[in-house]
C-alpha cells in the first residue's frame, strides 16, 4: 500500500502557498530534532544548560538546542512574520518583512523526561499576522484563531500530529525523514475509563476537581459505578497523544500552590494547540469542563491557564461535579 506523505497532504490542502511553507519547515525541523533526540548522549544533548528561561526553569541543552533549531528555521521561512518561544522571555520578530504567519511553539515539551528516555514532543502554533512587522500584542489572538496546531511526539515511534480546521491526521517519520500519513481523521471517543492527572497535587485543587477525582478513584463502588485507569507520562504531548489514540482526559488544574498562577501549562505553547486538535478530534477542551480554551483571550504571552481535556463525556462529567 503506498501511503501519502505528509507533503504530499500539505500540498492538497486547501491553504495559502505561505502556510504551506510554514507546515514544510515545521515538519522539517521536527524531523531533525527526533534525530538529535535519539542521539542522546552520543551527539551531547543530554543534561542541564546552566541556563534559567523565563518561567524560570532549568533549561536542559535539549530545550536551548530544540529552540535555536526551531527559531532559527521559521525565521528563514519568508512566510514568517514573527516567532515565540517558551523558552524565551520575548517575541522575535523576522527581519525581512512580509511575512503573513506567526508562529508559537514548545519546542521541547516534557524536558524532565529526557535524562530517563522517556517521551517528549515539540508543539507549535500558528497564527496569522495582523501586520507585515508584527509587535507582541498581535501574537494575543485567542486560540480559536489557529490557522494550524501540530505536535511531534519522540517516543517509540516519532510522530506528527496536525490539524488545520478540518480533522486531524498522524503522520509517521520513516528512516528516509520523510513523514507518511499512518492516522487518517484522528476522532476521541466520547466515552473513556481512563483519566491523567497529578494525583501528587490532590491537597491543593480545587473542591470541584476533588469531587470529580474522587468520583473516578471510587471506581465501580463509588457514583460512577465503573472502573477507572490512571496515567501519567509528565508530558503533555504524550499524554495528549494517548488521548487522541484511544480516548481519556487530561487534567492539569489551578492549584493554591501558586494561587495568583492560574495553572502550571502555557496558554500559547500548550493550551491552544492541544485545544484546537482536541476539538478537531471530536473531543473538549477547557480550562475548568466549561470554558473553552479557544475563547481564552490572551493577555501575556506566557500567561498559564487550567487544562482540562479530552473525551466529551468525561469533561462534562467533570463540569457536573
Ligand atoms: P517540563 O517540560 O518542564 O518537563 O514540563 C512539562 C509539563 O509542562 C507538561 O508537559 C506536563 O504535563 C506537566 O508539565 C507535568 O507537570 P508535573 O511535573 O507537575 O506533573
Amino acid at each position: 500500500m503506498t501511503r501519502p506523505s505528509l507533503d504530499a497532504h500539505i500540498a492538497a490542502l486547501d491553504v495559502d502557498d505561505g502556510l504551506e511553507s510554514v507546515l514544510t519547515v515545521v515538519a522539517r525541523t521536527c524531523a531533525e530534532i527526533s534525530r538529535v533526540v535519539a542521539g542522546g548522549a552520543l551527539v551531547g544533548a543530554m543534561g542541564a544548560s546552566g541556563r534559567m528561561n523565563v518561567q524560570d526553569e532549568e533549561q536542559k541543552k535539549l530545550d536551548v538546542i530544540t529552540d535555536d533549531m526551531l527559531t532559527q528555521a521559521l525565521l528563514a521561512c519568508p512566510a514568517i512574520a514573527g516567532v515565540a518561544s517558551e523558552e524565551k522571555d520575548k517575541a522575535q520578530i523576522a527581519s525581512n518583512p512580509g511575512g503573513a504567519y506567526l508562529a508559537l511553539f514548545d519546542p521541547l515539551d516534557g524536558s524532565s523526561n529526557i535524562d530517563i528516555n522517556a517521551p517528549v514532543g515539540t508543539i507549535v502554533s500558528v497564527l496569522k499576522s495582523p501586520s507585515a512587522t508584527p509587535v507582541e500584542a498581535d501574537f494575543l489572538q485567542p486560540g480559536r484563531r489557529q490557522v494550524a496546531a501540530l505536535y511531534a511526539v519522540y517516543g517509540p515511534q516519532t510522530m506528527l500530529v496536525l490539524t488545520t480546521g478540518a480533522g486531524v491526521k498522524g503522520f509517521t517519520l520513516a528512516q528516509d525523514g520523510q513523514w507518511f500519513l499512518t492516522h487518517d481523521a484522528i476522532a476521541i471517543s466520547p466515552e473513556t475509563r481512563e483519566f491523567a492527572i497529578n494525583v501528587s497535587n490532590q491537597r491543593h485543587w480545587a473542591e470541584g476537581v476533588q469531587r470529580y477525582v474522587e468520583g473516578l478513584l471510587k471506581g465501580a463502588d463509588g457514583p460512577r459505578g465503573k472502573n477507572f485507569n490512571m496515567r501519567w507520562v509528565a508530558a503533555m504531548v504524550a499524554d495528549v497523544h494517548r488521548i487522541l489514540m484511544r480516548g481519556g482526559v487530561f487534567i492539569y488544574p489551578w492549584d493554591s500552590r501558586e494561587p495568583n498562577k492560574p495553572g502550571k501549562l502555557r496558554l500559547m505553547y500548550e493550551g491552544n494547540p492541544m485545544a484546537l486538535l482536541v476539538e478537531q478530534a471530536g473531543g473538549k477542551a477547557t480550562t475548568d469542563g466549561v470554558q473553552p480554551i479557544l475563547d481564552v483571550q490572551p493577555e501575556q504571552l506566557h500567561q498559564r491557564i487550567p487544562v482540562a481535556l479530552g473525551s466529551a463525556n468525561e469533561i462534562d462529567a467533570l463540569a457536573a461535579a
